[in-house]
């Protein structure tokens, strides 16, 4: 048993020390649920790992907040200096008490508990902007994408043969969480914006890996290790937007780390494949798969065997103290 829970955590730390960071793009509604705040976390502990470069954030959901929050977890993790990307005319504009809360604390004497350097989401540069640029800064097959929210940003990036020929030319990957794939059911990043979730899995012109509902469903981060493994933290921004989303305790699905996790290590073993195939959205919301030996979809397994692994390396690395 002993032996199992060191090679466990072997897998876990995992990085090859020789590997080159990966550059990584975050592309999330951040503010629709806490899982993208604990996946933007996750991306935090792997730069300082050495594992990944997180170039730059883009956001989908349409709330001047949802910058400001990414921006101040940034800066909490010390890298203030990641550009944050905002949609325009995107969906889901409603306030959200787990990205505000946090962005409005201030201590006694009035100052910020987390400083950032975006006051309001309208300072934000323009998302399709910004994907454009980083891209178009790194080497050729080398950008993963983690799409953990809708997918306008990247539906729009399709909207010129010149992106379209950039992101053939730039993205390695593009780890996406949407969809279910063992349920005829619509998941909500394909429901709220169906016609650019459509779009993309049409066009995009490289290799989407999806981790679908119920893979994040299978594996419930435990509201026990929020309290308990971020006391590193006397305030912590990822424990605030957690208490405030829902009322605690409550375990919440781990859907949009299960897509970062993936991105940055494909090679992990924490999931399994599907066959490769091609993925629709439906006028029903819903994803389906058809097998295809030429296809370049697939879709995320999660086996009874990998579930304790993965969900353990997941909060590992989610709760991992900052340098
Ligand atoms: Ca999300």
């Amino acid at each position: 048993m002993r032996l199992l829970v060191v090679l466990a955590v072997a897998a876990c730390l995992g990085a090859s020390a020789w590997a080159q960071p990966v550059p990584v793009i975050f592309d999330t509604d951040m503010g629709n649920d806490v899982d993208d705040a604990l996946a933007l976390a996750m991306l935090h502990a792997l730069e300082s790992r050495g594992e990944c470069r997180l170039l730059g954030v883009t956001v989908t959901k349409d709330n001047p907040w949802a910058a400001v929050y990414v921006d101040l977890v940034n800066t909490f993790y010390g890298r203030g200096q990641i550009p944050v990307g905002m949609v325009k005319g995107g969906v889901t504009p409603e306030n959200s008490r787990m990205i505000q809360a946090p962005a409005e604390r201030r201590r006694a004497d009035g100052a910020l508990v987390y400083p950032r350097r975006l006051a309001s989401g309208a300072e934000a540069v323009d998302a399709v902007t910004l994907l454009r640029r980083l891209l178009a800064a790194e080497k050729d097959g080398s950008v993963v994408i983690a799409q953990v929210g809708f997918s306008t940003n990247l539906a729009r990036l399709l909207d010129t043969p010149a992106d379209v020929e950039l992101v053939k030319r730039k993205v390695k990957l593009l780890s996406v969480m949407a969809g279910n794939f063992v349920q005829p059911k619509a998941e909500f990043n394909v429901q709220k914006d169906t016609a650019s979730a459509r779009r993309l899995f049409d066009q995009w012109p490289g290799e989407i890996v999806v981790s679908g509902f119920e893979i994040g469903e299978a594996m419930k981060f435990p509201a026990a290790r929020i309290e308990k493994d971020f006391a590193w933290a006397a305030d912590h921004p990822v424990v605030d937007a957690y208490r405030a989303y829902m009322k605690m305790p409550y375990d919440r699905q781990t859907w949009d780390l299960t897509a970062v996790l993936y991105g940055v290590r494909p090679a992990g073993a924490y999931f399994d494949l599907s066959a490769p195939g091609r993925i629709t959205a439906d006028d029903a919301e819903q994803t389906s798969f058809r097998a295809d030996a030429a296809g370049k979809h697939r879709y995320l397994v999660l086996s009874e065997a990998q579930r304790a692994r993965t969900l353990e390396c997941m909060v590992g690395l989610a709760s991992q103290p900052t340098k």
